[in-house]
């Protein structure tokens, strides 16, 4: 991590955490949209991005995608590390103090059964989802980028953690595998300099690398594709090879745009890497707002998909590029910038004891 020092490091773990807040409270209300308006959204984000005027321009509420982060950050923060049970415990008073958040459809199912058996054995319920197959949904991987930021220094432990948390709710190898490709795009997003043009190809092949690793063991479960998210990465460096750019009808039918983990997590690594260039019908010279908004305008699980390309391009720009009038359109900002900060600290001083 040589290329990164401690200033420009606290400032990516804010835009990774401002990023995953920022995607989900502007995608929030075009979730579950199609055919979404181009220069509807375009007026949309000029308009949240003009100067901030509080009560004049409407304040964008977060959903479970954020409220289930800031689980995340605040388990690590106090136990200075994943504790399953404490993490189950968070995202479940959590949940019930606030379940009006949008949560899917069926990780609810797990919450009242975790507080039914008091947090005994935190993975037990997310084993008998879908009759024992386990959620494929995206609803870990949503919420990863505080682990993949606070396990930055150590890419064995984060996959190993990352998995961990992931099973909470979600069993299906789908579901914990998009988990660790997220967090695995998070971190690469954390190591690179970004005073440098990024290397889409090189940050692709990457992922391809570390997922090779995760799919190795694959053949034999039963799935359709062994290597199912090693197909979407190559998908991703096809799409991303196109002449002409990629087409959203592309987009939308080869990556998909839904809450299957498949078919979201490769899809806003996608738009991250897309919004290096510039792209037709977004007008921003600013390629964190680019992002963001390129993953809105293809529809689906716009919020999801938004929260988690936000993530990995703000652990890249760092909080720098963020317009501060996203940020301060966005409920709870002042909170995840604490939290980052705080995060922040646990994760350095975390490694400083272990040094020691
Ligand atoms: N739930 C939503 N959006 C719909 C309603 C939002 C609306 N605006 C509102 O306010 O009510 N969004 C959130 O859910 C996604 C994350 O979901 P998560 O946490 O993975 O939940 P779950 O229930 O485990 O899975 C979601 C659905 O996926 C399908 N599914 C999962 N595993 C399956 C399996 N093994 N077999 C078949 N289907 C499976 C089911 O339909 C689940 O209900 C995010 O978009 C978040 O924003
Ligand atoms: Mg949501
Ligand atoms: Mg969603």
């Amino acid at each position: 991590m040589a290329i990164v020092d401690g200033l420009l490091l606290a400032a990516k773990f804010r835009g990774g955490l401002l990023g995953s807040l920022i995607g989900d409270c502007l995608g929030a209300p075009y979730e579950g949209d199609v055919n979404i308006s181009k220069v509807v959204l375009q007026q949309y984000f000029n308009k949240l991005g003009g100067s901030y005027t509080a009560n004049k321009v409407p304040y964008k509420p977060y959903t479970d995608d954020t409220a289930m982060t800031k689980c995340v950050a605040s388990s690590l923060i106090a136990k200075g590390g994943l504790d399953p049970q404490d993490l189950a415990k968070r995202f479940v008073v959590e949940y019930f103090n606030d379940p009006r958040r949008g949560y899917g459809h069926n990780v609810k199912d797990v919450f009242s059964k975790l507080r039914a058996q008091k947090f005994e054995d935190p993975f037990g319920p997310a084993r008998e989802q879908f009759d024992g197959a386990g959620s494929l949904g995206n609803g870990a991987a949503m919420r990863i980028a505080p682990l993949a930021l606070f396990y930055h220094q150590n890419y064995e432990e984060l996959v190993e953690k990352a998995k961990l948390s992931a099973q909470i709710t979600h069993t299906h190898k789908l579901g914990v595998d998009g988990t660790v490709l997220q967090a695995a795009a998070v971190y690469q997003s954390l190591q690179a300099n970004p005073k440098q043009n990024l290397d889409v190809k090189e940050f692709s092949k990457g992922l391809l690398q570390k997922m090779a690793a995760i799919e190795k063991d694959e053949e034999g479960l039963g799935l359709d594709d062994p290597h199912p998210y090693q197909t979407q990465l190559k998908i991703i460096q096809d799409l991303l090879a196109k002449e002409d750019g990629a087409t959203d009808r592309d987009v939308q039918k080869l990556l998909g745009n839904s809450v299957a983990a498949q078919f979201s997590v490769p899809t806003a690594i996608f738009c991250f890497l897309r919004a290096q260039e510039s792209i037709p019908d977004i007008e921003t010279e600013n390629p964190f707002q680019r992002t963001i908004q390129y993953a809105i305008s293809l529809g689906g699980d716009t919020d999801t998909i938004a929260s988690v390309a936000g993530a990995i391009a703000g652990a890249f720009y760092g909080s720098s590029v963020i317009n501060d009038s996203f940020i301060k359109h966005c409920e709870s900002s002042e909170e995840i910038i604490k939290l980052a900060d705080e995060l922040y600290d646990a994760s350095i001083a975390r490694s400083a004891g272990k040094g020691s």
